[in-house]
């Protein structure tokens, strides 16, 4: 890669040119795009397994029907991601190999358990909320199949983060036992939802790189200070309290000031040693496993179809 190839690419970036798979581009910045678009594609599958865990147990039709949506949405996008990944040259077996081996990584949120219903509307309006405030600049992230699968994708997010809102707000209006579920849910997941935005700026090892390529349009700090911003008048409005004694409305910079992040819980749980990393690898290696007739019936289907249109 020359320098005049490296200054090429730049200036297409600088003039918000999408770039497409078929394009010349760094290795590098191919790299980055696979390893960020094939976590991000694994967090979505994974991060249907702790709210999957709790469709039987909804507690309404209604309630149901919707949790079943949003984790098939779920499933979808993980879906797109990896179709967007794959214009990259890596197949979805391949990821799926580094998943279950381990090396590849996927969001520390979904290695917590859900313990409640409370958890599940906790969920959608954090978990999902999160997602939504990092996902909404990657509709304008510089690789086009990426941006372009976001957009879908944060639409149907909103509704998740609504649907999400909705139960913790009927659990915070119902009974002293129900606001207690949603007070508690708030306690968990609280923490580990600031910790989705990455670690801090100064120690986000891909940030400076990726920002000048495009890929990130905001940092993991300024992200994660949207994200407090915009949500602590959500919990007010739900009459909860955020878990934090440091959090304090700062007029000068327009924004919370809030206590630190419990960074060696962070980096314990992304490096595997959270209380259901090991659960969640497990079940995502068993669904492998037991779907591979399907993949074999539809290759053999697709194989058989391909004959018979030659013959
Ligand atoms: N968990 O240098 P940086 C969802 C890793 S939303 C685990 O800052 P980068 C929707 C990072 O990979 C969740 N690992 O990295 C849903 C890197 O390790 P590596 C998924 C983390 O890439 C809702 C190392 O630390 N969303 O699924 C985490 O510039 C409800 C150094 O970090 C996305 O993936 C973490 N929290 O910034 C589904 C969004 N944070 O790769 C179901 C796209 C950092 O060198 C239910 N991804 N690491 O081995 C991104 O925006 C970025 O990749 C960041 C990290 C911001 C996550």
């Amino acid at each position: 890669e020359t320098p005049e190839f490296l200054a090429r690419f730049q200036a297409r970036i600088d003039a918000e040119e999408k770039i497409e798979p078929n394009d010349a581009m760094p290795e590098g910045y191919r790299r980055t795009l696979v390893r960020q678009i094939g976590q991000h594609a694994h967090s979505e599958i994974v991060g249907m397994l702790p709210e999957g865990n709790w469709i039987t147990r909804a507690p309404s039709l209604k309630r149901k029907a919707a949790l079943l949506a949003k984790v098939q949405d779920e499933g979808g996008h993980g879906l797109y991601l990896y179709a967007a990944a794959e214009t990259l040259g890596v197949s979805r077996e391949e990821m799926t190999e580094e998943l279950h081996a381990g090396k590849a990584k996927y969001s520390s949120i979904f290695n917590y358990p859900t313990l409640s219903w409370a958890d599940i509307g906790t969920i959608g309006w954090l978990v999902d909320g999160a997602a939504i405030m990092n996902q909404i600049p990657l509709c304008r992230c510089s690789f086009g199949p990426y941006a372009r699968a976001m957009i879908r994708v944060c639409k149907e997010e909103s509704f998740h983060q609504r649907q999400g809102y909705e139960i913790v707000m009927t659990l915070a209006r119902g009974t002293p036992a129900q606001r207690e579920m949603a007070q508690d849910a708030l306690n968990r997941w609280w923490w580990p939802s600031l910790m989705m935005f990455g670690p801090h700026d100064a120690d986000s090892e891909h940030s400076d790189q990726s920002m000048a390529w495009k890929i990130k349009r905001f940092s993991n700090d300024e992200l994660r200070q949207k994200f407090i911003d915009a949500t602590v008048p959500q919990a007010e409005f739900l009459g909860l309290s955020v878990p934090d004694e440091d959090l304090k409305w700062n007029e000068e910079k327009n924004g919370y000031d809030h206590g630190e992040i419990d960074w060696s819980e962070f980096w314990r749980v992304v490096k595997g040693g959270g209380q259901m990393n090991v659960d969640r690898i497990r079940d995502r290696k068993a669904a492998w496993d037991n779907g591979a007739w399907v993949r074999e019936a539809a290759r053999a289907h697709a194989a058989k179809r391909a004959t018979r249109k030659q013959a």
